[in-house]
This record gives structure tokens, C-alpha cells and sequence, in this order.
């Protein structure tokens, strides 16, 4: 059997030559053109990034290599005794393009396995930080802290051809996301479990392990497993993604730009949006006294929040023009398993509700629901309430897409990122108007 490193430079050697070609040929040739609303308003479209780990339609929404969510849940091996795939198989997918078979996709658990033992210092980080420090910051502190550890450094001190700093790119990812889900289930349970920590298991998967080191019971392995996967990638231009990829660029390590990519999914306009909507529907169940509201109460409680100047967490979206396909893998999931489930019942009425207030409001190019809108009543319903803690579930799994991402970037060959801007006096003589 090929190991993924293998595989992975089999892989590298193939693309080589179509990006030197696309850059030596056909540089010149135009992508599209930048408008002046694109160029004030955060590159709305702006066609500038290259990735080939997944690519957003507006209507259909994510391919993770090509395939959707339906399409990776039913191909990829599934865990033992699970009915999602392994988290490992799914990063292999990422990083090769290639669907593992279940010796490949195991072989790939053991490699993690093998890594994810979290060096002591990094709990002393985490216990000396202030217990109410949010867990987003907790994680990006953690992750920082083990840039000591990054094999890149020490190859570049080395003096290694650019060539090759995928290889100890790739040791960085992997020694990276390994270590993952134990910090992340250290945070958890130090910050609300009373420091009672539960050691890692060797024998078990990613996602198996983290539903142990949290201490919840099946088929919680199996909801991580699918947590992982689902934020894992969105193509480049988000802020979490690209933020990875911008610093990394500078050919700062894979901990520095994991630290980066953490601080900018902790806004509330983008990962911190699934802590944001549990917070608005514990409020509306506040007020409700619990009672599943009608669609004509909820929608008073919508209104609201529109003209409270707010916006409505877990809908709209920059890119998708549709209800986001990962809201739906995880609606199935909870039609599955907590059908009846009152916190479920209130994200069906809002899902009713929503959209036709934003369309009348006529502001959201986006009325549909994204990931953010479904995800915490699962965790909610397997007794994970602490919803601040949310989003750092979603940090880890999208720590596994910008990681292959970060490998591939250095493969490539990918420069410095440096767009250029422009005063306003520019923009205004560009407009006529000066
Ligand atoms: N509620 C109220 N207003 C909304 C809205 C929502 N859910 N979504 C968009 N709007 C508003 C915007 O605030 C903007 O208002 P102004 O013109 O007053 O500035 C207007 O509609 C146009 O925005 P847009 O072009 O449709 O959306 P953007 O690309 O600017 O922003 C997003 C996208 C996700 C930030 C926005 O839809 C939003 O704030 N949603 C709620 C927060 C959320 O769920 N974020 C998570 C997204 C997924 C993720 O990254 O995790």
C-alpha cells in the first residue's frame, strides 16, 4: 500500500507542470474584471484565489474534490460500527483528491494516532489563561503556542530547496490536526467540567476519541465525525480559509496560520454565528416559557431583531444563493435521530419564517439558512449546551481543509499574497466624479 505522504507527492508531481504552465502560457489572460462596489465591499466575487480541495456553487452549494456531502458520506469508509465516514479517510480525500479504501483511510487514523500526543506546556497555557476567557481565544492561544514544535521552521533554518517545503508542511498539518480534538476536549472540560479531564484513547478514531475525551456517550463519535467533515473546507475565500492562507503565504508555519484562521472564525458574522443562533433561540424560549412558538409568534420575534438593527444568526450567506447543503445534512441527521425534539421543532419554524421576512426586508441577497442554523441543536440534544463552546467544533474541523490547503499552497509554489488598494480620491476619478 502507497502511504498518503506517497500518494500525496505522486500527486504534487502530476499538478506541477499545469499550474507552471497556466502562469508561463496564459498569465496574461483576463479572469474577469474588479468593480468599484467589489473593491469597497470585502471582494464580494472577486475571482482571485486558486484551490482545487473544494469549490462553492452559489445554487448547489460545496464539492469537497468533486464530490457533494451526499456523495463523500455514501463513498467514504465508514467508522467501525458508525454511519459516518472516518475523519482520516475524509482528509485523505482532501489532500489527494483520491476516495480511500478502508485500509488506506485506517492506515491514515494510526499516522494521526501516532501524533496526538499534546506536549504538557500546552495545558499549562490553557490553565493559566482566565477561566472566562472565550474558547475560541483558548484554542488560537494553544495552537500558537506549539509553533515551537513546527518541523517547517527548523527545515528552512536548514536552508531546504522551496521545492520541498511541502514535506515538512505536511508533518506540521498532521502533527497539527492530531492534536486537535484532545486540546480542544481539554478546553471543554477545564472550562466547564471542573478541570475533570479524560485521557485520550489510542485505539480510537478522531472523531470517536473526541466524543470520549468529552465524556458523551454514542452516537456522539459519529456527530463529531460528521461536524469535522462538514466545516472542514468552503473554498478559499472565507475569512477563516483565507486568512489561513494569507498568513501562511509569508511562509509562516502551519501553527502561526491556524492561530490566524481560529481568530478570524471567532467573529459572530462567520463561525461564531452557531454559538449566536443558540443564543437567540434560548432567548426566544426564555420568552416563551419553553412553548414551541406558531410561526406568527416566531415571527414577531424575527421582526424584532431586524429592527433592532441585528441581523438574524445562521441565515444569509456571501457566496450561496440556496439553503446551505450542510444545514441539510445535519437537518437529516436530526430528523433521524431527535425528531421530535422541541429545540429541532423551533429551527424547522424558523426555517418556515425566516426567509420570506428577509426577502420582504429586501436586504439579504441570501433569505436560505447556512450551516450555523442547525448545528448547535444537535450538540444541545447530546447534552453539549455550553454553546460558547460551538464554535471551536467548528475550528477544528476547519483546521483539516486549511491545512491541506496550507500543504498544497507550498507545493504549488504559491507567492506572497499582496492585492493592491486604492485612496478614495483614486476610486473617484476612476468613477468620474473627481
Ligand atoms: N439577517 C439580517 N440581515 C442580513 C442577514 C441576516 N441573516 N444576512 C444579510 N443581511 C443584511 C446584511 O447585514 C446587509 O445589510 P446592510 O446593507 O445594512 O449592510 C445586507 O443584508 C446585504 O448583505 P448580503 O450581501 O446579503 O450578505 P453579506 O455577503 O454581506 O454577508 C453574512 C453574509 C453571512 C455575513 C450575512 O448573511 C449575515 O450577517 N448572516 C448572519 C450571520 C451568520 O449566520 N453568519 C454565518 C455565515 C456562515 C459561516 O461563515 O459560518
Amino acid at each position: 500500500m502507497v502511504s498518503l505522504k506517497e500518494k500525496l507527492f505522486e500527486k504534487i508531481e502530476a499538478h506541477r507542470p499545469r499550474t507552471t504552465r497556466l502562469l508561463k502560457e496564459f498569465g496574461e489572460v483576463k479572469v474577469g474584471e474588479v468593480t468599484i462596489s467589489q473593491v469597497i465591499g470585502g471582494m464580494r466575487s472577486v475571482k482571485s484565489l486558486t484551490t482545487d480541495i473544494s469549490y462553492l456553487d452559489p445554487m448547489e452549494g460545496i464539492r469537497f474534490r468533486g464530490f457533494t456531502i451526499p456523495e463523500v458520506l455514501e463513498k467514504l469508509p465508514p467508522a467501525e460500527g458508525g454511519e459516518m465516514p472516518l475523519v482520516e479517510a475524509f482528509f485523505y480525500l482532501l489532500l489527494t483528491g483520491d476516495v480511500p479504501n478502508k485500509e488506506e483511510a485506517e492506515s491514515v487514523a494510526k499516522e494521526f494516532n501516532d501524533r496526538k500526543m499534546v506536549p504538557e506546556y500546552v495545558f499549562d497555557v490553557l490553565k493559566a489563561m482566565p477561566k472566562d476567557s472565550h474558547p475560541m481565544a483558548m484554542l488560537s492561544a494553544a495552537v500558537v503556542s506549539m509553533q515551537r514544535e513546527s518541523v517547517f521552521v527548523q527545515k528552512y533554518n536548514e536552508g531546504i530547496h522551496k521545492n520541498d517545503y511541502w514535506d515538512s508542511t505536511y508533518e506540521d498539518a498532521l502533527n497539527l490536526l492530531a492534536k486537535l480534538p484532545q486540546i480542544a476536549a481539554f478546553i471543554y472540560r477545564w472550562k466547564y467540567k471542573e478541570g475533570d479531564i479524560i485521557a485520550p484513547d489510542p485505539h480510537l478514531d478522531m472523531g470517536a476519541n473526541f466524543a470520549h475525551m468529552m465524556g458523551i456517550a454514542k452516537p456522539y463519535d459519529d456527530v463529531a465525525r460528521m461536524y469535522f467533515l462538514l466545516h472542514s473546507d468552503h473554498e478559499s475565500g472565507n475569512v477563516s480559509a483565507h486568512t489561513g492562507h494569507l498568513v501562511a503565504s509569508a511562509l509562516s508555519d502551519i501553527y502561526y496560520a491556524n492561530s490566524a484562521m481560529l481568530n478570524g472564525l471567532a467573529g459572530p458574522l462567520h463561525g461564531l454565528a452557531n454559538q449566536e443562533v443558540l443564543r437567540w433561540l434560548q432567548g426566544v424560549m426564555d420568552q416563551m416559557g419553553g412553548k414551541v412558538p406558531t410561526e406568527d409568534e416566531m415571527k414577531k420575534f424575527v421582526w424584532e431583531t431586524l429592527n433592532s438593527g441585528q441581523v438574524i444568526p445562521g441565515f444569509g450567506h456571501a457566496v450561496l444563493r440556496k439553503t446551505d447543503p450542510r444545514y441539510s445534512a445535519q437537518r437529516g441527521f436530526c430528523l433521524k435521530h431527535l425528531p421530535d425534539y422541541p429545540l429541532f421543532k423551533y429551527v424547522d419554524v424558523l426555517y418556515n419564517v425566516v426567509p420570506p421576512i428577509l426577502v420582504e426586508q429586501g436586504k439579504a441577497k441570501n433569505p436560505w439558512p447556512n450551516v450555523d442554523a442547525q448545528s448547535g441543536v444537535i450538540q444541545w440534544y447530546y447534552g453539549l449546551t455550553e454553546y460558547d463552546f460551538y464554535t471551536v467544533l467548528f475550528g477544528v474541523g476547519r483546521a483539516l481543509g486549511v491545512c491541506a490547503n496550507i500543504v498544497w499552497d507550498r507545493a504549488l509554489g504559491y507567492p506572497l499574497e499582496r492585492p493592491k488598494s486604492l485612496t478614495t480620491d483614486m476610486l473617484e476619478a476612476i468613477a468620474g466624479i473627481k
